[in-house]
């Protein structure tokens, strides 16, 4: 039986070396190494992974494998994550009652990302799984196959707190980091819009995944991490993997005794670049609407753009009719003009007739210059 419990953790680290922290890698394996390579990652830093290793990408075993030989060298410090718990949960309470819904999602995993974690599992047991009761089949041989994977997963701390900064998934619920004690592990690794939703003043910085930090901004459509002082809260799921413009987030912490100031980061992103080849200022009022708020109304449906209105903002504007989500919602969209230097590196992710939406320093926005 499977012994999912809240594990706080203290430890010190060692003054005069590099921190680094990512999280919600969610299985792009590629992401994370093309990410550590850039940081120029070594032996010398300490790295945090602070949850979230599989699901939603198409390398979640793989992840997983390479993230446990990363920890053999003692400088890895993973956490564990809501969908990782969540997995371990769903495969040891497997039985007929609950197998068709999860076949259902393994299905909708296949279809957007290729594959799934159980998939993988089941495949390397030599299953194949067509149906529900392949799913069910593959449960004993998964479990015993994997144990030491499994036992990896179950065994990751939920919170680790160290002299200046604390770590979990989805955060605190109580301002004193022994208070969450007694909270269960999804409280902890499953504290949706924790940066907003917290009232509390934390006495160190907690660092966090789990929300992608875009969600947290109305107006503009941003992937960076985002350092909240009032609240000593440091947010960094980039939303890789998840959103096509999405990028996978590496807090930089120069030394565990150094300043919030001194904080920076590097981000990876699967695109390839075009040139800008004009200056674009950045426009005042924009609107950024993401996938909690994306209920409109199509007021003229067209070929190329329809006009439509938020309905929460009262905003109307013309979208690429390639965001239409059905009647009454859209995808991810931002009418914001970046601001844009003749020479920039823009990542390109929409082309219209009118102009661009490309994504620059971890912004998404329109460009209506010309490229190379
Ligand atoms: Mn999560």
């Amino acid at each position: 039986m499977l012994n999912l419990t809240t594990k706080i953790e203290h430890i010190t680290v060692e003054a005069g070396k590099r921190i680094l922290v990512t999280s919600d890698i969610h299985g792009n394996l590629s992401y994370f190494k093309k990410l550590l390579k850039k940081a120029e990652f070594s032996e010398n830093d300490i790295l945090f992974v602070v949850g979230d290793i599989v699901e939603k990408g198409n390398e979640n075993l793989e992840a997983l494998r390479y993230i446990m030989k990363l920890c053999e060298k003692g400088n890895v410090i993973p956490l564990i994550g809501n969908v990782d718990a969540n997995r371990l949960k769903i495969i040891d309470e497997l039985c007929e009652d609950n197998v068709n819904g999860f076949y259902k999602y393994i299905l909708n995993l296949r279809e957007w990302a290729g594959t799934s974690f159980y998939e993988e599992l089941a495949n390397e047991c030599g299953y194949t799984l067509n149906s529900a009761e392949d799913v069910l089949a593959a449960k004993q041989a998964v479990i015993t196959h994997f144990e030491k994977e499994f036992g990896f997963l179950v065994n990751l701390p939920t919170v680790i707190e160290t002299q200046s900064f604390v770590f979990v998934h989805g955060g605190l619920r109580e301002r004193r980091v022994s208070d969450n004690a007694d909270k269960g592990i999804f409280e902890l690794t499953k504290f949706d819009a924790f940066m907003e939703n917290t009232e509390h003043s934390f006495e160190k910085y907690v660092i966090v995944g789990h929300w992608p930090v875009c969600l947290y901004n109305n107006r503009i459509q941003q992937f960076n991490p985002i350092i909240n002082k009032d609240k000593k809260i440091i947010s960094i799921d980039g939303g890789c993997g998840v959103k096509k413009d999405g990028q996978l987030n590496l807090l930089i912490i120069p030394d565990i005794n150094c300043s919030v100031n001194d904080i920076t980061y590097v981000s990876y992103e699967d695109a390839s670049y075009v040139k800008a080849l004009e200056d674009q200022k950045a426009s005042d009022n924009s609107i950024h609407i993401s996938w909690i708020d994306n209920e409109i109304q199509i007021i003229d449906k067209g070929e190329e753009f329809s006009f439509i209105e938020h309905i929460s903002s009262g905003n109307r504007m013309h979208i690429p009719s390639s965001y239409l989500r059905g009647e009454n919602k859209c995808a991810d969209y931002t009418d914001y003009v970046l601001p844009v230097n003749k020479g920039d590196s823009l990542l390109l992710i929409e082309e219209t007739s009118k102009g661009y939406i490309v994504k620059k320093d971890g912004v998404t926005g329109w460009y209506y210059g010309r490229y190379v």
